[in-house]
């Protein structure tokens, strides 16, 4: 088997090049080691720049989103169950983002794989690279049990943190950076109407929490809890009870409760790998970088890696154009430390710390309460959150 592009994962980032690609005329190949009806389960990201949301439109899949997606002006900041609003919009000059599930996306992604004939193999198993520094790379890997081959031009390494592609750039040439944090998010999805018209981030004395939604009748909740939990010391009673109190009384008179649809526990890590090119290699999304999901980053900036990319490729097919290649890991990464240096100050500024002593938490709280009465502080707020301009 032979493509030009060979795409490892079909998470957002590979499913988003692989139609960039087919849109240009560029063959590809994605390999995924799940199946279809993992991958379109997985619950994860829940709010799309506009930038996310131009791309997917490029791609033809923005139907259903422009249809089911709600736009948002505005998020709300909660300090001690007191809450006030950042107007993303009026402080932006007309920026919005989307609150779209992933899992929508994702859906949506794979139907125009389908439809257009873009091959998808689910379940590639024993994924290999090889072969990335030279010329003609491959990648192997085994379907229903029989060992292929895929010859390509350039590989994608599209398969999230936990994938292998970014073990294929030599540790020599790598340099990752790296921070745990002591807690992670407890997370609820449950189908009750949202308890706000907007999120609200909340930095509260028993730790953080955020109400999110994936549509007028289904609600996404967080709160911040220590790693060594388990799901059995949270039932939903109890999740419901801490969320109120964390959230304040405005939001917990609108909240309505009801069972979980799903509940998890999601650790909470910054990492970059550099750089995200080797050879004919190139790294895209969670499996170069991941930022804590304080803010909403991580799809966001998959997508964004994913237009330099595309552009990229496709610069070189039509024009035979090497210089985007060329750049694209230092364009790439120039955004990614930036989107990488917000979503570590917002859960710095939000999550109640282990090692946090009296000042620390007085030093929050006044940045909060500069925040609330500071025009240029929401600016630099607003703009970060609908995503920074590239180059
Ligand atoms: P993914 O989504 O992890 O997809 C990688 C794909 O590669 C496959 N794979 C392999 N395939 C073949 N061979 C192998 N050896 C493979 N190893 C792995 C996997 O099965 C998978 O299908 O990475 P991608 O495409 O880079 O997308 C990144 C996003 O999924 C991620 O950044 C976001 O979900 C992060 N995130 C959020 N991002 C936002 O922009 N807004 C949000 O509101 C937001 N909320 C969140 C989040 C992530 C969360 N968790 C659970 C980590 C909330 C949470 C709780
Ligand atoms: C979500 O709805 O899952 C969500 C929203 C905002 C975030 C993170 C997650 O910052």
């Amino acid at each position: 088997m032979r493509t030009q592009v060979a795409i490892i994962g079909a998470g957002p980032a590979g499913l988003l090049l692989s139609q960039l690609l087919h849109v240009a005329g560029v063959s590809c190949v994605l390999l995924e080691q799940r199946d279809r009806a993992y991958v379109e389960a997985r619950i994860r990201a829940g709010v799309l720049e506009a930038g996310t949301v131009d791309l997917l439109t490029r791609a033809g899949v923005d139907e259903r989103l422009r249809r089911e997606g709600l736009v948002h002006d505005g998020f709300k900041l909660g300090l001690d169950g007191e809450t006030f609003s950042i107007d993303i919009k009026a402080l932006t000059g007309g920026s919005q983002v989307v609150v779209y599930g992933q899992t929508e996306v994702t859906k949506d992604l794979i139907l125009a794989c389908v439809a257009r004939q873009t091959p998808l193999i689910f379940e590639a198993l024993d994924v290999a690279l090889h072969d990335v520094d030279s010329d003609a790379p491959y990648v192997s890997f085994t379907q229903d049990g029989e060992a292929r081959r895929l010859g390509c031009d350039f590989i994608a390494g599209c398969d999230g943190f936990h994938g292998v592609s970014r073990a294929a750039i030599p540790e020599a040439l790598r340099e990752t950076y790296e921070r745990v944090y002591p807690f992670g998010w407890l997370g609820i999805l449950a189908d009750v109407p949202p308890c706000d018209d907007e999120l609200i981030y909340s930095n509260h004395a028993r730790g953080f929490a955020l109400a999110s939604m994936r549509s007028h009748t289904r609600s996404r909740y967080y709160i911040q809890c220590g790693m060594g939990e388990r799901l059995e010391d949270w039932p939903d009673t109890r999740l419901w009870d801490e969320l109120a109190l964390r959230l304040g009384p405005e939001a917990a008179a609108g909240m309505t409760t009801g069972p979980a649809i799903e509940k998890s526990i999601a650790p909470l890590r910054s990492f970059v790998s550099e750089p995200l090119r080797h050879g004919r290699l190139f790294l895209a999304g969670d499996s170069a970088h991941i930022v804590p999901p304080t803010g909403a980053k991580g799809l966001n900036l998959a997508a964004a890696d994913i237009r330099v990319l595309a552009d990229a490729m496709i610069g070189f097919y039509e024009k035979g154009d090497t210089e985007g290649l060329d750049g694209y890991s230092a364009k790439a990464l120039a955004r990614v430390w930036k989107a990488s240096r917000f979503s570590w100050w917002f859960t710095s500024l939000t999550h109640r710390f282990p090692d946090m002593d009296p000042l620390a938490r007085k030093m929050q709280l006044a940045e909060l309460d500069y925040i609330r009465g500071s025009r240029a502080a929401q600016t630099t707020m607003a703009e970060n959150y609908v995503g920074l301009p590239f180059g």
